[in-house]
């Protein structure tokens, strides 16, 4: 009885609490509010402020991805003769492992548990890590817990199914992922300081490596005195003009990109589009026409761009003014690392677009190849879901533009789109996620899949292999190099007699801005 008792319990706290970032948000600023003495009413309204405000934004998210649906899924259906299909999605790969790993599911809960505990301590010893950020998305630490086990089970030849997977697997698997969360977080906490302008978090998503390379390079360039024409400072001249509003920028281009995919579809493959309209009226069964649903559909990607926005503003402020209780008194330095998504609210609302068309062009381009080459030989084709096309584009597209400019935020998410194919592709071969499991059958079945997001196709991948060629060594050398960048961050960022500056860029924005960045900026007026 206590056996079940304890794995419902279990249970309650991973789907309630840990997969529900709006949740752990909101339990944030309730417990930053009350160390901050705030009045009992404060607290309340910070709390359903910061849960309504995430529940917003998740709105935002999710319809984008609905819109964008009927576009990809009417490029599926144009077919291909290649034999294995690898789907690039997060939700996909967490379920397409759950499949494979089957009764061990549990445990991937406890080291994701473990790897959480591990993210909070690492900050409290700030002193001696350095590190300084709370990953807070867990539905996406869900994801990253079962893709990243599995490389780490690939790393040591471990393969599913399997009923037995040695104790070493799940310490060394929590370590790593509680270390890849508070490194990847701290990286990205000055790039994300220098977009929000110190609005005080860091992100907690699947592409903090390329956001710190972006940061890297670009704050290179900035130094070298070139100029950095960012795209809010594009001033467009006459009639196009309209588009330095964003909304109008974003329907225009969607317009070409799904209008352009949905005619490609509509000439292919004519069968598609009337499976797919919706009936408006049930008594007489009028379906909608073709091109006011796609028209509508276009229109609703703005739309849900703006509901995203609203909620990144309803619950930031909360979440930051709270985050100031927990990191004086519970985690000092310490700061909440947050969905992507909440990047959108700020910089250039343009970038965000323009990183996704460049990603996608990225994947087309990516894809031909792919198909051109029998699937790099290996007959493997991908097809992409929302997700990684444009959350993990767009996120680096918003960076790029911060660090680089308008150029930067159609060079990286091109490279991004382009890396998100090919390297999928291979490793999902090389690992052995080009199939499903199918229990019930006790056989390969299905397609697979692969979450083509940065991390996931450059730094997890690299750790796979590093243990795979020299498994318990490789292993310590994974864990020393994810504890070394953030000393290296801190004794080389900055020079000698600066180098507690660090500290700076949480404690005081304005004072690191006005010593490390302004002085170096030379943006387009
Ligand atoms: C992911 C994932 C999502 C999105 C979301 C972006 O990786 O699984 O649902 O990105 O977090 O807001």
């Amino acid at each position: 009885m206590s056996d079940s008792f304890l794995q419902k319990a279990m249970q309650l706290i991973v789907e309630e609490i840990l997969k529900q970032p709006y949740f752990i948000i909101g339990i944030t600023v309730v417990i930053g509010y009350i160390i901050l003495k705030k009045k009992w009413y404060e607290v309340l309204s910070g709390f359903i402020r910061a849960v309504v405000g995430y529940m917003i934004l998740q709105v935002g998210s999710g319809g984008l991805s609905g819109v964008a649906n009927p576009f990809i899924n009417g490029l599926k259906s144009l077919n291909s003769n290649l034999t294995s299909t690898v789907i690039l999605d997060t939700y996909t790969t967490q379920s397409t492992i759950e499949q494979w790993v089957g009764n061990l599911v549990s445990a991937v809960y406890m080291v994701l548990l473990c790897a959480f505990v591990l993210n909070i301590v690492l900050v409290a010893l700030q002193k001696w890590t350095k590190l300084r950020a709370i990953f807070t998305t867990g539905h996406v630490q869900m994801q990253q817990a079962f893709l990243g086990f599995f490389i780490l089970a690939w790393g040591f030849k471990i393969s599913f199914p399997t009923t037995e997977i040695p104790f070493y697997l799940y310490i060394i698997a929590g370590l790593i992922l509680g270390l890849y969360w508070a490194v990847g977080g701290n990286l990205t906490l000055k790039p994300t300081q220098e977009l929000t302008d110190g609005a005080g978090f860091a992100i907690a998503h699947q592409q903090m490596f390329s956001i710190a390379l972006l940061d890297i390079i670009g704050t290179r360039v900035q130094r070298s005195g070139k100029k950095i024409n960012k795209l809010e400072n594009l001033k467009l001249p006459g009639w196009l003009s309209i588009f330095n509003d964003s909304m109008v920028a974003t329907t225009f281009i969607m317009t070409l990109f799904f209008g352009t995919i949905a005619i490609i579809v509509a000439v292919v493959n004519p069968e598609y589009w009337p499976t797919q309209l919706p009936v408006l009226d049930a008594i007489s069964a009028y379906q909608q026409n073709v091109l006011f649903y796609v028209f509508k559909l276009i229109c609703q990607f703005a739309v849900y761009l703006a509901i995203l926005q609203l909620g990144v503003r309803t619950f930031v402020t909360e979440l930051t003014n709270a985050f100031q209780g927990i990191s004086d008194k519970l985690l000092p330095g310490a700061v909440p690392a947050v969905d992507c998504a909440v990047a959108y609210g700020f910089g250039s609302q343009n970038a965000i677009t323009f990183g996704f068309i460049s990603g996608a062009i990225g994947q087309i381009v990516g894809t031909v190849i792919l198909v051109a080459t029998g699937g790099l030989g290996m007959g493997v084709l991908v097809i992409t879901m929302f997700v990684p096309i444009f959350f993990d584009n767009a996120t680096i597209g918003v960076f790029a533009n911060t660090k680089l400019g308008i150029r930067g935020t159609f060079i990286a998410p091109f490279i991004n789109g382009l890396l998100q194919i090919l390297l999928s592709a291979w490793l999902a071969n090389l690992m052995g996620l080009t199939t499903g499991w199918d229990a019930a059958s006790g056989t390969a079945a299905g397609a697979g899949a692969w979450m083509a997001m940065n991390d996931w196709i450059t730094v997890w991948p690299l750790f796979g292999i590093i243990i795979r060629y020299l498994p318990v060594i490789g292993a310590a050398v994974v864990i020393l190099v994810l504890l070394a960048i953030p000393q290296l961050q801190y004794y080389f960022s900055h020079k000698k007699e600066d180098r507690d500056d660090y500290y700076l860029q949480v404690s005081d924005w304005e004072a690191y801005k006005a010593k490390h960045i302004t002085p170096y900026l030379k943006e387009e007026a």
